[in-house]
């Protein structure tokens, strides 16, 4: 029997690690990380390895379901139906729900995977705009809000992102990313790990910022300062305030690129290293010390990821990185932070994206709110689907898990009760799946051709990698496009489809040609692979400043709408009680979010349920010990949970991972006999929850207590 090997790559994470898989009649026998792939060389972890357990996983979804039980009933259960039923169904019930209740009433979820498919993200708007305009929801208020918010307005455009220069940087301050586990965000690169010992190898170190001593840091890294949670703006807010007011700043970047930047001097004026010592847990001189060691070094650089986004501050929070980079003349320069100009400048890879404006909020009967790439904030969209005003009927879930990665599981089945119609599109029948009306088959990564487009300027090594789907799909699996192209085109309303030969990869080739690229010249090339050159540090200032003036905005007139909130978290934080408890939230190498979770090789020790981490001598104050069944209670709400013990937590901090809690996948059988619980029970919702500068959901720095049960 003849084997083919299919050069291909990982589309869970970032890094994209290049994959080999192998292939016999039409079978992929095996899965293996691709040693000689030019880009990724050979670099893959666990959960790449495992993705064939994935694509072979008797219990995804293969065929269109139609629901046939009462949504009231616990169980569900599902009628296979062919495309042709599903598609009609659910596009006549569409256009009469928007007959009926006008063009807002279909509510969107795109869930995370939208970045990781190319076919998809670059055909955004073609897809989404025919199902009207009703309200868009997705990961983008639990994950990166502030930063798409904060870049916006700072540069002008949402998807500009200076990354750190990881293979020149000599110190690298790294704040609430764990990369020996996530591989980091907003970020493109192999192996992060041995770039960080590389740091170090060549005299530099890296300073993580952290509320637990994390995987990432080793002898060969570097070390972490322990933060208390949630208070990253007054960290990074006390440096810029240091730099500029005692170390020195680097006027030469100012003078040419900056405008309101008497604006910046007043407002960083005001949050003292001092301020800062008083309610993050670091010493005035370890602040000062941070402050002098990156403007001191060769060449600084900084990234922020999850663990600062999703505290209630994380729109300034990624002002002052911003700001931090431009004062100590790092942004642009080689070892700091850089654009790294990809396969083309920066694109829209979001449907609703627009260019800055100057004030992007209006009002709703849920207040005032903006959008962020097109999106309203996640922990409104129960509320939204409760609307008064603008009835929403309807909601389409593709890819993507809100019952588990948003707060509010309870009021959001609530909500959906409400609802007309649910649809869900994915590869597994998860959670969501079990809450809908008809669920449609996705192909998974193996099944579909794609290049790595979510990395485009970001990536530390820029390259293009093309991959063709390596095996046809699985039974009437169809690609993400395609459904929601079949959905528009049953609606009556313009479709992709309309072209009797759609070309879904047309966004594709415009990327590829900007290097006179294509795809067939892709497929030609071994490992499909194009390496682009290092990047010129400088193209920063070419490519990435879009507002019309062509100045880096350091302090918008609009920023000041946060700044007495600031105030008055500093003065919440300061008169809390000192033993209080704080809740982060972690992943692990098993998981990706909410999926990945039905894999049963993965189902060993610590990862057969998500327990609650907490430093041994708060369990020891409580009269608690590992293996202890506690109580964990938020103003939001209470969970249960093990508890374990982890030395490397700052004290007063709690941990768990988010991504559990489905016991409801009945469809799932590895998953549901390992449910684990929903963390996000906990975090806040509702008006008022979110930063209002960024929509960003407040994920981190929890205020919780817990009980021996
Ligand atoms: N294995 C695995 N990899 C993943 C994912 C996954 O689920 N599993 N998810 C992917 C996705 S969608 C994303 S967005 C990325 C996220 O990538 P990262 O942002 O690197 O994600 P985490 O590993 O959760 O790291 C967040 C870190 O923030 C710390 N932290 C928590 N609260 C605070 C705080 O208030 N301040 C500071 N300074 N730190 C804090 C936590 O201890 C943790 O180490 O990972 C991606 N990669
Ligand atoms: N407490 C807490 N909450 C968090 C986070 C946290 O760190 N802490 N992290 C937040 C972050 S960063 C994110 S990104 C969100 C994630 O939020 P979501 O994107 O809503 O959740 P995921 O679990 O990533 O869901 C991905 C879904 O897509 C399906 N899927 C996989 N491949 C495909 C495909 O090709 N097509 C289709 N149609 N479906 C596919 C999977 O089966 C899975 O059900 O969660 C957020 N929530
Ligand atoms: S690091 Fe991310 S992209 Fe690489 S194999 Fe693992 S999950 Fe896939
Ligand atoms: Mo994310």
């Amino acid at each position: 029997m003849s084997r083919e090997k299919v050069h291909t790559f990982c589309r869970l994470c970032e890094p994209a690690c290049g994959l080999v898989a192998e292939v016999e009649e039409q079978r992929i026998v095996a899965l293996r990380a691709d040693t000689d792939n030019p880009a990724t060389k050979g670099y893959c972890c666990n959960k790449g390895l495992r993705y064939l357990d994935v694509h072979q996983d008797p219990d995804r979804l293969s065929h269109p379901l139609k629901r046939i039980t009462s949504r009231a009933e616990p169980t569900a259960a599902f009628q296979r139906v062919s495309w042709d039923e599903a598609a009609e169904e659910v596009g006549n019930k569409l256009q009469d729900i928007v007959n009926r209740h006008g063009d807002e009433a279909i509510a969107m979820y795109n869930g995370t995977t939208w970045g990781f498919n190319s076919t998809l993200s670059t055909n955004g708007p073609r897809l989404i705009g025919p199902f009207g305009n009703g309200p868009r929801f997705g990961p983008i208020t639990t994950d990166c809000g502030n930063k798409l918010a904060a870049s916006e307005a700072i540069f002008g455009s949402a998807m500009v992102h200076p990354i750190p220069d990881l293979l020149h940087t000599d110190y690298f301050l790294c704040i609430g990313t764990n990369p020996a586990v996530s591989h980091m965000t907003m970020i493109g690169v192999s192996d992060p790990m041995a770039k960080l010992r590389g740091i170090k190898r060549r005299g530099g170190k890296t300073v993580f910022v952290n509320p637990r001593v994390i995987e990432s840091s080793t002898p060969e890294t570097g070390e972490v300062l322990l933060i208390r949670p949630d208070t990253d703006f007054y960290f990074l807010a006390a440096l810029l305030n240091e730099i500029i007011f005692h170390v020195g700043y680097d006027r030469g970047l100012v003078q040419k690129y900056a405008k309101n930047f008497d604006r910046l001097i007043d407002f960083v004026s005001n949050w003292s290293v001092e301020r800062a010592a008083e309610v993050t847990d670091l010493s005035a001189d370890t602040i000062r010390e941070v402050a002098r060691e990156f403007c001191g070094a060769r060449a600084a650089s900084i990234q922020v990821a999850t663990g600062v986004n999703m505290g209630t501050q994380g729109f300034f929070a990624y002002w002052m990185v911003q700001m931090i980079s431009l004062l100590t003349g790092t942004l642009g320069k080689r070892g700091g932070n850089i654009y790294a100009l990809g396969v083309c400048p920066p694109v829209d890879i979001f449907p609703g994206q627009k260019k800055a404006v100057a004030d992007p909020y209006f009002q709703t009967e849920f207040g005032e709110l903006r959008k962020v790439a097109g999106d309203l904030p996640c922990n409104l969209m129960s509320d939204f689907l409760q609307s008064r005003e603008k009835p929403v009927k309807a909601l389409i879930v593709r890819g993507g898990n809100p019952l588990v990665c948003m707060p509010d599981e309870d009021r959001f089945r609530a909500a959906l009760n409400n609802l007309e119609l649910i649809v869900t599109i994915d590869i597994f029948p998860t959670s969501m799946c079990e809450v809908s009306d008809y669920v449609l088959p996705a192909r998974d990564f193996l099944e579909r051709e794609d290049i790595n487009s979510i990395d485009n300027g970001f990536q530390v090594e820029p390259y293009v990698q093309y991959t063709p789907a390596v095996v046809p799909a699985a039974g009437e699996r169809r690609d993400d496009w395609w459904i929601l192209a079949r959905l528009a085109q049953a609606m009556g309303r313009p479709s992709m489809l309309d072209d009797p030969e759609p070309n879904p990869t047309a966004g594709i080739e415009a990327m590829l040609a900007y290097r006179g690229l294509s795809i067939d010249a892709l497929k030609r090339i071994p490992h499909h692979v194009v390496q682009f050159p290092e990047p010129d540090p400088e193209d920063l200032f070419r490519f990435c400043i879009t507002h019309e003036d062509g100045l880096i905005d350091c302090c918008p007139p609009l920023f000041e709408r946060g700044y007495a909130r600031a105030e008055e978290l500093w003065r919440r934080l300061k008169s809390e009680p000192e033993d209080q408890l704080k809740l982060i939230t972690l992943r692990t190498g098993m998981l990706m979010n909410s999926w990945m979770n039905n894999i049963a090789a993965h189902k060993k020790g610590i990862h057969m349920t998500n327990p609650l981490w907490m430093n041994p001598q708060d369990a020891s104050a409580r009269g608690l010990f590992a293996g202890s069944e506690v109580q964990v209670r938020s103003e939001h709400g209470l969970i249960q949970a093990d508890l374990l013990l982890d030395a490397g937590l700052k004290r007063g901090v709690v941990a768990m991972t988010h991504g559990w809690g489905q016991g409801k996948s009945h469809g799932l059988n590895v998953a549901r006999r390992f449910p684990g619980v929903n963390v996000n029970r906990l975090a806040p919702f509702g008006k008022g929850s979110f930063d209002p500068m960024s929509m960003q959901s407040h994920l981190t720095g929890i205020n919780v207590t817990v009980e021996a049960l």
